[in-house]
């Protein structure tokens, strides 16, 4: 295993000492508040420190923003001058790719290529798509057949109004991406915003408010704050002047925020868990099924959200999908992601990869035939050598779970209303893909698959005009597209006599 890393940046050196901590109305907070290392995945060491945001810090940031939104400062500016700053925001992401991506792969763990190329590069594009919408946001006029006196005549209309200050709770697969599918909708519709990244990677968010000040986004719109979730979090997901909580994340946490939102009537949305399955039938072309399945489950390590998980396979083709797979993780280069020569990297914290450890041993346990991957680092890194679970039973707990990590589980298949049953089979519902050449099973499965995306021989595959967002416990809402869009505002029907 070579390492051939890339050198850092000068300005990510600068930046790990100048982020010192949550980020209100325009600077970095100073205070005497806990600090806490901030973790490189790929060798255990500390990158750098973070003071955590108390009662007092998240209670300020949002009080900042409520202020913000009251004195119009963001909401009240021309749509197009709005729209104007926030195509200078994405300007600036992209002027300021490498340093990014190099941000986020030293906090996160994935490849630097993968940081470059989807983290950043797709942020971008994404940017660009929201901050059109600030300029496209309507309502419309309504036909109303109200009894009145002779004579009365009436003209009716909804506007659309920011929903006021949000929320933002992101989680640590992709920091940066994930926070912008927050802050970028609630800019554009004229909101102010709270992000609370996840404690493992905090570092891209905190960059990210440094350059919508240089964009022009008037400071208090776009606070962060850095603190443990269940104080920080908790708090600002049941503050009374949050009125919109958006939440990426785990289930159990998920339906924590939806109570504390609720109970101050706040809006919410919810992007959960998946455990998704690729259904892979006896007509599909193997080459291009086995790709997707590696691209599909290995994405980040597997810590994606829609990443597959579960693998149904036909019995005419299970024996050859599974040693393809095998023989491609065996061939995998596994190291830091500041190598770019490297395929696999670590996880993003130890916590996690003795989680998904934990997975695999229980996999074992329950009678699953473990074929084991390319070596791993042995240097501190959080590495976890990539599994393919062969002789998996739909019982066995790694069917059920989410794992989160590069675990391959694949499932034997002779009917495929059979494999429909154990698609269908779960609580969850974000995503699932079907791999056929044969158009008619493709279009007779897809309305029967209980999922919030459907993708035919493709999979993880998101589009920032395509809504995303789950079925059954994996969420509540949407994220992308008009839908998101129009999350973030509230409806007023308004009624004129004439
Ligand atoms: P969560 O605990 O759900 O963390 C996600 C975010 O919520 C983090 O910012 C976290 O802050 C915050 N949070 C935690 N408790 C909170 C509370 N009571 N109120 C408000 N916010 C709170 O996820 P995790 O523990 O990092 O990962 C656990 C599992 O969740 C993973 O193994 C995976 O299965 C799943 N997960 C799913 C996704 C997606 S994209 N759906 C993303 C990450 C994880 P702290 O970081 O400070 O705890």
């Amino acid at each position: 295993m070579s390492d051939v890393s890339i050198e850092r940046l000068p300005e990510v050196e600068a930046f790990l000492k100048r982020a010192t901590g949550s980020y209100i109305d325009g600077s970095f907070v100073a205070g005497a508040e806990r600090k806490v290392d901030v973790f490189n995945p790929a060798t255990g060491e500390a990158l750098s420190q973070v003071g955590l945001a108390d009662e007092t810090i998240v209670d300020r940031a949002v009080s900042v923003a409520k202020a913000t939104f009251d004195s119009k400062k963001w909401r009240g500016m021309k749509p197009a001058q709005r729209e104007r700053i926030l195509l200078k925001f994405a300007d600036l992401l992209e002027k300021n790719s490498e340093e990014f991506a190099q941000i986020e792969t030293l906090n996160q763990g994935k490849s630097i290529n993968i940081t470059r190329l989807l983290d950043v590069g797709y942020s971008v594009d994404f940017m660009r798509y929201m901050a059109g919408w600030t300029t496209k946001i309507e309502g419309k006029t309504v036909n109303v057949s109200i009894g009145m006196p002779e004579g009365a005549e009436f003209n009716a209309y909804t506007i659309r109004q920011p929903v006021g200050v949000v929320a933002g709770i992101v989680p640590w697969n992709f920091p940066l991406m994930i926070a912008l599918w927050k802050i970028m909708p609630a800019l554009a519709t004229g909101c102010s915003v709270v992000i609370k990244p996840a404690s493992e990677t905090p570092l891209s968010a905190l960059r990210l408010a440094e350059l919508a000040i240089e964009a022009g986004v008037p400071s208090g719109v776009f606070n962060v704050v850095v603190g443990p979730g269940s104080t920080a979090g908790a708090q600002l997901s049941s503050h009374p002047d949050v009125r919109k909580v958006t939440f990426t994340g785990s289930t159990v946490v998920g339906k924590q925020i939806g109570h504390a939102a609720v109970d101050h009537m706040a809006h919410f949305a919810l992007e959960l868990g998946g455990k998704n399955p690729m259904l892979v039938l006896e007509d599909a072309d193997l080459d291009k099924a086995v790709q997707g399945a590696l691209l599909a489950g290995l994405l980040n390590q597997g810590q994606v959200c829609a990443a597959a998980s579960r693998f149904y396979v036909h019995r005419s083709i299970y024996d050859a999908f599974c040693q393809r797979l095998y023989e491609a993780v065996s061939q995998m280069s596994v190291g830091p992601g500041m190598d770019p020569t490297t395929q696999l990297n670590p996880l993003v914290s130890k916590r996690h990869q003795q989680s998904v450890l934990g997975y695999i041993d229980k996999a074992e346990q329950e009678g699953a035939r473990v074929l084991r991957g390319a070596e791993v680092p042995d240097d501190g890194g959080y590495y976890v050598s990539p599994i393919v679970l062969a002789d998996v039973t739909q019982d066995m707990t790694v069917a059920r779970e989410e794992i989160f990590g590069p675990v391959l589980s694949v499932i034997v298949f002779d009917d495929v209303d059979e494999a429909l049953r154990m698609v269908n089979d779960s609580d969850l519902g974000l995503s699932a893909s079907i791999w056929t050449n044969n158009l008619t099973q493709a279009m007779r499965l897809i309305p029967e698959i209980e999922a919030g995306t459907v993708w035919v021989n493709t999979h993880v595959t998101l589009d920032s005009s395509l809504p995303f967002g789950g079925f059954k416990q994996s969420g509540i809402g949407r994220e992308f597209g008009r839908e998101a869009v129009e999350s973030f505002t509230e409806i007023k029907s308004v009624c004129i006599a004439y």
